[in-house]
């Protein structure tokens, strides 16, 4: 990263070791949407650019993939701590290039981030080799890496979802040519800059940035990488899958979800509303796993209701520098006009808007930029447009139910299954209503706990596949058997 010529800030791509100009010219403007204006360009980079990002990767992975366990993890500790080393400056970029509160990126993601390489470099030493002895002949089980992999992550946590693909491909042995999300740049570029200081083998890490539909594509459509991970839309995903497919490249696809929060009358009412808050509304909404229907048990939907409300007419939104602001910027111009557009579906279907439902003007430093109320509604029915369609923002639906069967029936009546939060005191029911819930991952009375070492991902339209844990590690490599024959 540099200045241009007339003193923008330049993020590049990463590749073999050195930031590189698109080769052809291009570059993207680059928002700070808690100002709504443009602060830096990125890197456009075209299919000759991710060429170059493979050649580098495959070269580079003939001594990457031959490393001792100990080698490789020692390296990804290094990262891990160049991270941490820089958590601060990386935390105020994320902020700046996302809208997100500065405190969430300090808390949670950048030590995330860290902790993905951390966790990796530990979890290789796990990984062990089968085999099966018989009379004729024994079968010695390899775990081998595709040599390189490509990986395309969105917006919502960019550091902390890019390190969660990057880190787990290279520790089982693969080179990697990584596409962040081209509204969030920033953090993948520094993440190249650590690769240097700390010295990472050049082309092991390669950075491609770019749109989607250039650089993105251009990735999918590589034949030198074999395996492909990505989080982002639904529709997106679609698209990288029918372009895979021919190409029979391995994919995971972790994708949208329009999770449901079954509160039952019996929970711990305050820790319920203090975590359904932060569900509903957690980086404005914008986290795959915020819970985006409240399913209320109907004999406590009132003083759910009054209480709930009370909350979110109190939320701050503002400046997401400022501590004391509980929901920053959504993630650019486009995405809230999209967000507001749902809620007046929302109101053209007869929704209820009970609170918020409307843009924020937030005065001083971010009178332009782009913020959303923290929006509640009901009185929908679990058909429309609005309780089926991943919205993606601070926006949740309330829907009452009458017993443990109606909540499940409502839970799983959408085209999604990512995750779903049951809040409950009677752990029969709770494991009933889990096994019945179609979803990759579900909490009994909290939200957002993430063990690393157990499997994430999505059924139906939220994806296919499991990252995670040992999960990831199987998905970055391919088994061959080998059989001594007696
Ligand atoms: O994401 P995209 P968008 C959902 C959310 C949001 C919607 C659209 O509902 O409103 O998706 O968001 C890259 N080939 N989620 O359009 O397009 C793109 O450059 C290869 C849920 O911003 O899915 C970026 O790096 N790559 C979600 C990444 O895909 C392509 C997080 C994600 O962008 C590509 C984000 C192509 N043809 C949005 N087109 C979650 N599951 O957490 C785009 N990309």
């Amino acid at each position: 990263m540099s200045l241009g010529a007339d003193d923008t800030l330049k993020i590049r791509s990463f590749v073999d070791g050195e930031f590189i100009d698109p080769a052809t010219g291009q570059w993207l403007d680059n928002y700070d949407p808690a100002v709504g204006e443009v602060y830096s360009q990125v890197a456009n980079s075209p299919a000759s650019d991710v060429d170059r990002a493979v050649a580098a990767a495959t070269r580079a992975s003939r001594d990457w993939s031959r490393l001792s366990v100990e080698q490789r993890a020692n390296h990804l500790l290094r990262i891990a701590e160049g991270i941490r080393s820089r958590a601060d400056e990386l935390a105020r970029a994320e902020c700046r290039d996302s809208g997100k509160p500065l405190k969430l990126a300090r808390d949670l993601e950048i030590p995330r981030a860290a902790q993905n390489f951390g966790f990796f470099a530990g979890l290789i030493h796990g990984m062990s080799t089968a085999a099966h002895d018989s009379p004729v002949g024994l079968n010695v089980t390899l775990a081998q890496p595709f040599g390189v992999g490509g990986t395309i992550s969105p917006w919502n946590l960019p550091l902390y979802l890019f390190t969660w693909k990057v880190a787990p491909a290279l520790a089982a042995g693969n080179c990697v040519v990584a596409k962040p999300s081209e509204l969030t740049p920033l953090t993948a570029a520094m993440l190249g800059e650590i690769c240097i200081e700390v010295g990472l083998p050049h082309g092991v890490l390669n950075i491609v940035q770019g749109s989607g539909q250039v650089t993105g594509q251009a990735l999918v459509e590589h034949p030198g990488i074999r395996a492909i991970s990505f989080t982002g839309g639904t529709a997106t995903g679609a698209k990288i899958a029918a372009s895979a497919a021919p190409r029979f490249k391995k994919l995971s696809l972790e994708l949208g979800g329009k999770n449901p929060n079954l509160i039952f009358a019996d929970c711990d009412f305050d820790k319920m509303l203090a975590t359904t808050f932060r569900s509903s509304f957690q980086n404005q909404g914008q986290i795959c796993l915020c819970g985006s229907r409240i399913l209320v048990e109907s004999s406590i939907y009132d003083r759910f209701m009054a209480a709930f409300l009370m909350m979110v007419h109190k939320a701050k939104v503002g400046d997401p520098l400022d501590e004391a602001n509980d929901l920053g910027a959504v993630v650019s111009q486009a995405h809230q006009q999209k967000i507001l557009s749902a809620i007046d579906t929302a109101a053209a279907e007869g929704g209820r808007i009970l609170a918020g439902g409307h843009a924020v003007s937030v005065p001083g430093r971010c009178e332009r930029g782009w913020f959303v109320a923290p929006t509640v509604i009901d009185n929908l029915d679990q058909s429309c447009c609005t309780n089926q369609r991943e919205i993606f923002g601070p926006v949740v639906t309330v829907q009452p139910f009458r017993d443990a069967d109606h909540a499940i029936e409502l839970a799983n009546a959408v085209p999604y299954g990512l995750s779903a939060t049951v809040w409950t005191a009677n752990l029969n029911r709770a494991l009933r209503v889990a096994e019945n819930i179609e979803a990759g991952v579900v909490w009994v009375n909290g939200w957002l706990i993430r063990d690393l070492r157990t499997p994430f991902g999505g059924v139906k339209e939220s994806g296919v596949g499991r990252e995670g844990g040992i999960d990831a590690l199987e998905f970055w490599t391919q088994k061959k058997n080998v059989c001594f024959c007696r």
